[in-house]
């Protein structure tokens, strides 16, 4: 048999069934998806616990990769593909470079590892200490939120400090969320496994998890990058405001919009809300009742 591209299924870090795109090649399987309509393509890899990137391919010698050591490549797989269909269905965007450039992950990076990041190119997760985190990659919202990430660096740039920066990580949050919006959690898939309704982060509480939800509280520190982790709560509490009054489906084109024609690296808060309403008049019109709405949920979040 000749190399190509082909079908296998594995179970993900939930034991959940998941059909997989994989590449057959001299006896041997690889979490390697040929399928999308890009130049490269979506592949999934293994530090090995090792801490050398991007690690060796994942491989399976009969195309089920049912072993549990293999679910977090199985859900990196399967997310990363999700999270490309949703860019290229929704806003037509050709992967993260909007030229079809491959999307890498690498699982099971160093041991115990709490935490999941794009590297500038290629996604890297850990497979969490066990109490803390389970395997990172089993979270479609956390993988969205690292592949967007790589939208936003190759789209609005911005700086990954202080406004600029909680900005980024609110995009990374929200698009978080129009990827896996059964909720408005982030990271609860992965999350102290031994504690349940917890999570990462809230778009709707935000101060349930120690970030301000409006400008009165927001945190000046120099920690964290100026606080990005944190002052992210602000424009997650405006993008549910917005999302309760508009829908989900009016909100992510003007999201998608404000992120890939108007946000800048050094854009602020202020000019956000600047950059989501003009969107939003282009989209739907600057008096319609969408545009009022997303004046409204900033306006509430004390960001003007
Ligand atoms: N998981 C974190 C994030 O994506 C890693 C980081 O701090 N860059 O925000
Ligand atoms: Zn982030």
């Amino acid at each position: 048999v000749t190399d190509a591209g082909t079908t296998g299924y594995g179970y993900g870090l939930l034991d959940d069934y998941k059909s997989l795109n994989t590449y057959y090649s001299n006896g041997t399987y690889y979490l390697y998806d040929v399928t999308k309509p890009m130049n490269g393509v979506i592949e999934t890899r293994t530090a090995n616990n090792g801490s050398s990137l991007p690690g060796n391919y994942s491989v399976d010698s009969n195309n089920a990769w049912t072993a549990y050591s293999q679910a977090a490549d199985v859900d990196a797989h399967a997310y990363a593909g999700k999270v490309y269909d949703y860019y290229k269905n929704t806003h037509n965007r050709n992967s993260f470079d909007n030229n079809g450039a491959t999307i890498r992950s690498t699982v099971h990076y160093g041991s115990n590892y709490n935490n999941a990041f794009w590297n500038g190119s290629q996604m890297v997760y850990g497979d969490g200490d066990g109490s803390t985190f389970t395997s990172l990659s089993g979270a479609l919202d956390v993988v969205a939120h690292e592949l967007t990430h790589a939208v936003t660096e190759r789209t609005a740039g911005l700086q990954y400090q202080y406004q600029s920066g909680a900005l980024n990580e609110s995009f990374s949050d929200v698009f978080g969320y129009f990827l896996d919006s059964g909720d408005y959690l982030m990271g609860e898939d992965v999350y102290t496994p031994g504690v349940s309704g917890d999570a990462l982060r809230s778009l709707s509480n935000p101060p349930q998890y120690g970030q301000p939800a409006h400008m009165n509280d927001y945190i000046n520190t120099s920690s964290d990058n100026g606080g990005v982790h944190t002052n992210s709560g602000i424009p997650n509490k405006a993008a549910y405001n917005t999302i309760q009054s508009i829908g989900k489906a009016k909100a992510e084109k003007i999201y998608y919009r404000a992120l890939t024609v108007y946000l800048t690296p050094t854009s602020n808060f202020s000019y956000a809300r600047a950059a989501l309403l003009q969107s939003a008049a282009d989209l739907y019109g600057s008096g319609s009742s969408t545009y009022n709405s997303v004046k409204a949920a900033w306006d509430a979040v004390g960001v003007y």
